[in-house]
């Protein structure tokens, strides 16, 4: 063994010892490997396996009924200093955190195996990858990992040759809400997660890892780790145009990356690169290139069905394990929406004659190699990445926000992106429906502390002067009486044609204080039901709500103290005065 995986290892025993399990299993990432988990997982009843004439390959997994979403309450970042965490996240004395921690891992694996899943995130082999190893006792996360990441034997390669690797340590303990914490330590580049089996909690690639500490990472290196789908948007001519794009959890990440064009946009195409995290570097000719690090998709499921996401619907048809949803009499999974079929079965195992709340969980989960999606994109797996036309914003507000504007330059579009706020979620545990500031979708999710995660992101406009435009989006504006304005779902494709019309000087727009916003003419509305007048609802500005908003957003960055750029405060006053 070369010294490089001696400290695997090494770390490797030092867990065993600590968390004492039955066995040690080094995952190799093979699918017969792949299948043994699975057959073992239906004998254990981890697994139940779904209809396999109609979803072949498809399981259910049905969680502890308190386990269904990611805890933000018992997210820490640990670390040396509380000011470096930040207000924006929990922050714990590392020595303090470890010890409680140690004190739960302590033995917890008696009677159980410990899996050692090696696994890359990005490209096997790209300059821009990163790997890590988690150590688990769950097998429901090793599958889940075989989906989401490139595991095993080949990322172990990468591992000895490069040395470095996350060390991220977990186990879903007694899935005790008591006894449930996510612990990050980004000095010392290690995670600890215990008492929960739910996917941003536990797969330790995703949030944890390629968010979290690649967040961390990329300021000290110069890049940006961050929450956002990419999408290739190719015109009837064959040119493609990559946006990246940032929506809190829940607000259409994967519709907008898998979205198929409707009937009345011909000759228009829409390639996947990722639906949920991008890795963004500039290039040496200054542009901004992004790869995707996972490797499947993790989804919410209701509300799938063959007019919101035929794409999405057809990639879930066959190789996929579902989480807590309801399944049907044939034993067919169901969800709200699904548009077919009808629950027999609830997400909890229960009979659904009731008809009482969901069937399905309204975070069931769908995880899925992203190879399954009909518009994978070719690119997907190209080591240098995509160069980023447009980066685009978004959030959930019924009120106040436009479908679409522009950020008039690099600096104000930071701080349109630190100013995205939404309506909250069931993606998360707590009350659903309240707005939140969720600056560039990454509140959950960001290592550091926010006032110097602005100041990363400014420091680009140094750096380049080929950097991508900056948009904001809103899908979900309502009239008076409640509606949706927007059609939204593959109708979104005439907003992004109107970002990438911008970004290429084709068409005009009106100057306003919050930035630039379409001309009405200049958004495509033919053959959907969107009257110009409900057109001119979706682009109104309110400068009143537009100032009360702007003290908020001020309110809002002036906690961030003394940390807080003075570049994105000279932002701020600049659409205040202008809005006054
Ligand atoms: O639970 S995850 O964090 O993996 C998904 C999400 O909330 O975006
Ligand atoms: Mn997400």
């Amino acid at each position: 063994m070369t010294a490089r995986l001696q400290a695997l290892s090494e770390w490797v025993a030092e867990v065993s010892k600590l968390t004492q399990p039955d066995q040690i299993h080094w995952c190799t990432g093979t699918r017969e490997e792949y299948d043994t988990f699975v057959s073992e997982m239906l004998l254990s009843g981890d697994l139940l396996e779904l209809n396999q004439e109609n979803y072949p390959n498809c399981y259910l997994h049905r969680s502890d009924p308190k386990d269904v979403a990611r805890v933000e309450h018992l997210t820490y970042v640990c670390s040396k200093s509380e000011i470096e965490a930040g207000p924006n996240n929990n922050w714990m004395d590392p020595v303090e955190a470890k010890d409680l921690m140690l004190g739960f891992f302590s033995g917890c694996m008696k009677g159980r195996t410990m899996y050692v899943i090696p696994y890359c995130m990005g490209p096997l082999g790209s300059p821009y990858s990163r790997y890590g190893v988690e150590l688990t006792d769950s097998a429901y996360v090793v599958a889940n990992m075989f989906l989401m990441t490139r595991m095993g034997n080949e990322a172990l390669a990468h591992i000895e040759q490069t040395g470095s690797f996350i060390k991220g340590l977990h186990s879903i303990g007694e899935l005790d809400p008591e006894r449930r914490y996510i612990m990050h330590f980004p000095e010392e580049l290690t995670i600890m997660s215990y008492g929960s089996g739910y996917g941003g909690n536990a797969l330790l690639g995703k949030k944890c890892h390629a968010l979290r500490i690649a967040s961390y990472q990329a300021r000290t290196e110069g890049w940006l780790a961050e929450h956002m789908l990419i999408v290739g948007v190719e015109n009837p001519e064959g040119e493609i145009h990559y946006l990246a794009c940032a929506f809190p959890s829940q607000c259409g990440k994967t519709n907008l990356a898998m979205l198929i064009p409707p009937k009345s946009q011909k000759g228009w195409k829409v390639w996947t690169l990722g639906d949920d995290i991008a890795w963004m570097h500039l290039d040496d000719e200054g542009r901004l290139r992004a790869i995707n690090p996972e490797a499947g998709l993790f989804g919410v499921v209701p509300g799938t069905n063959q007019k919101t996401n035929p794409n999405a619907y057809e990639t879930i048809r066959h190789d996929t394990i579902f989480t807590n949803v309801a399944v049907t009499a044939e034993n067919d999974p169901w969800w709200e929406d699904k548009e077919t079929g009808e629950a027999a079965v609830d997400w909890q195992g229960r009979s659904y004659d009731t008809k009482s709340g969901p069937a399905a969980h309204p975070n069931s989960r769908f995880t899925v190699s992203a190879k399954n999606n009909p518009s994978y994109s070719s690119l997907a797996e190209a080591p240098e990445g995509v160069p980023i036309t447009a980066v685009v914003f978004g959030g959930r507000r019924s009120e106040l926000t436009p479908l679409v504007y522009q950020a008039k330059d690099w600096a104000h579009g930071v701080l349109v992106g630190a100013s995205v706020a939404s309506e909250t979620t069931a993606a998360a545990t707590g009350e659903v429906g309240i707005v939140r500031r969720d600056p560039m979708a990454m509140k959950p999710f960001c290592g550091y502390n926010f006032a110097d995660y602005w100041r990363h992101w400014l420091s680009f406009e140094d750096r380049s002067d080929k950097l991508p435009k900056i948009f904001h989006v809103n899908w979900f504006r309502r009239d008076t009486d409640g509606r949706l304005l927007w059609p939204g779902f593959g109708e979104n494709l005439r907003v992004l044609r109107w970002v990438i019309d911008r970004c290429e000087g084709r068409v005009d727009a009106d100057t306003l204080p919050i930035g630039y916003l379409p001309k009405a003419e200049t958004i495509d509305i033919e053959g959907i039901d969107v009257s110009p007048n409900t057109l001119e609802q979706l682009l109104a500005v309110d400068p009143q709500q537009w100032r009360e908003e702007m003290d908020h957003i001020g309110e809002y960055l002036q906690s961030y103290g003394d940390r807080l750029p003075d570049r994105l405060s000279a932002e701020h006053k600049k659409i205040v005065q202008a809005l006054s």
